[in-house]
Parts: structure tokens; sequence; C-alpha cells
């Protein structure tokens, strides 16, 4: 069994972050540990008037008493991280709570439309290009890759364009790029796997659907990750986590009350049934 630990906010309600990580990867098998980076009332999309309490000094004392309890993981999953001490303290501490050969993995979860998050600025884009250089996966949406490259967004990208992302993301030291949502032509929409080891690019493209919603791309990257780390083939992780987030918008948009995430509970629920 696999032990992974996610370094992301617990964002109380709102279905995002640790409170949709913990569910579905426990789900798929992996034995989960969190270093919560800081605790919001709410996520800051759609929101107004959340809380925020920063855990950036107590996070060191967290990782420091798994290092005296010889506590080791095979992975580490980042999403989220409102400060920019904890890049350094990720990449300090990530040797000593890895097992030999344990990877990172980071969804530098920062922007989506052309955006940055409500309550993130440049500088934590400054620090996610730390990270996300010593990574083994990353999983950047469209807006996150030109951030990191320090490109303009675009609203449309050609194949070649999309290609030339991959290749961009993993010359900054990424080994392994997942680029999400990908889209040639109006009816699908996808994400691009690229292995700088083997050079192979993975695609998968599921039915557009008709609504966006918060929190897709943490539940996107928990799926892709178990799998990942339960050593499915690329087509086999890119179709399993497309296609759960089809299945969890299609879930939810019936209920036009239920804006602010996707009602995942039902799919996992379904998949045990
Ligand atoms: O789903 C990404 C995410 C995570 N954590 C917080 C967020 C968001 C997206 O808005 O606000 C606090």
């Amino acid at each position: 069994m696999k032990k992974i630990v996610s370094i992301q906010d617990i964002s109380c309600y709102g279905q995002c972050s640790l409170t949709v990580a913990l569910p579905v990867l426990s789900a798929r098998g992996i034995e989960t540990a969190i270093l919560p980076s800081g605790i919001l009332s709410t996520h800051t999309g759609g929101f107004t008037g959340f809380t925020v309490l920063d855990l950036t000094e107590e996070m060191p004392r967290i990782v420091d008493h798994w290092i005296s309890e010889g506590i080791h993981f095979d992975a580490i999953y980042t999403g989220y991280i409102g400060d920019t001490r904890q890049f350094d303290l990720i990449n300090a501490k990530k040797d000593a709570i890895l097992k030999e050969g344990g990877k990172l993995i980071v969804d530098p979860a920062m922007a989506d439309h052309g955006k940055l998050y409500a309550a993130l600025n440049q500088d934590i884009v400054e620090g996610m290009k730390k990270i996300v250089r010593e990574a083994d996966l990353i999983l950047p949406n469209l807006t996150e890759a030109a951030f990191l490259l320090d490109r303009p967004y675009q609203e449309h990208y050609t194949q070649n364009e999309i290609l030339d992302m991959v290749h961009g993301l993993s010359d900054m030291g990424a080994k392994e790029v997942v680029l999400t949502g990908v889209s040639f032509e109006q009816s699908r929409l996808g994400a691009v796997h690229y292995n700088s080891v083997t050079d192979r690019v993975t695609e998968y493209y599921a039915e557009r659907q008709p609504k966006n919603y918060h929190g897709t791309g943490d539940i996107f990257s928990s799926i892709y990750i178990a799998d990942w780390l339960n050593g499915r083939p690329a087509e086999e992780c890119l179709r399993d986590s497309c296609e759960f987030i089809v299945k969890c918008i299609q879930a939810t948009m019936p209920y036009e009350d239920h804006g602010y995430g996707v009602m995942f509970e039902q799919v996992l629920a379904a998949e045990r049934r």
C-alpha cells in the first residue's frame, strides 16, 4: 500500500483541496497523511469575506516530529500554497520525509481561466516554479502552465503550441507533465501527458460538459496521482481522471444551488457498488 502526504490548504467548506484529496486518494487505496498549508473558511472562488489561518509556522514543527518518528512517504503531493515561505520548506524537508526513490508531485493550483486565484500574487508563481523544478510529476492547467512559463494565457492553442508548452514545462525540470484543460474541438476537453524520460506524449479527450466547477482540478489530480502511484500507465490515468470529472459534473448539474464544487461523493460511492 502506497503512503502519501498531501500539502495544501483545508478549505473547510467548498469541496476542494484536502477535503477532496483525502477521500479520493483513500478510496483508491492510498494511505494519505496531510500537512495543511492553511485553514480557510471556504475556498476563494466565488465566496467573499473568507477567513484564512496561515500554518507556515506550524508546518516545520509537524514535519520535524515526523522525522524524529522515522515517518516516510512514497510521495509528496502539493496543491494550493498561500505563503511563499512554504516552497522553501518543501524543498528543504522533502528528502527527509520521502522514502528512497520517493516522488514529489506538484499540482501548481494557483490559477484558472487566465487569472490567479483571488488571494494569490506573482510571488506565489515564483515560489511554485521552485518546486516544479524538483518535481517528478506536475499537473498544471493551461493557465498555470502559462504563468509557470511566463507566457501570456491564450483562449485557444494549436497542437504545436500545446506540445511546446509541455516541453517547456519539462525543460523546467519536471520529469512528467500532465497539462489539463486542453481542447482542439468544441465538443471535447481533456489532458495531455508528456514523459521526458521516454519522450512520449499521451492524450485523452472526454465529452465537454456545459458547466465549470471549482475543485475539479483537485479531484482530477487526486485520481491521476492515485492511479499513477498504483502503477497504471498514462493512458489509463488520463482516461480514469477525465471520465471521473465528467461523471462528477453530470451528477452536480441538476442541482443549481450547488455551484461551489462538484458532488464527487456520489461518483466515488457508485464505484463501490
Ligand atoms: O481548487 C483550488 C483551490 C484550493 N484552495 C483554495 C482555493 C482554490 C481555488 O480557488 O481558493 C483556498
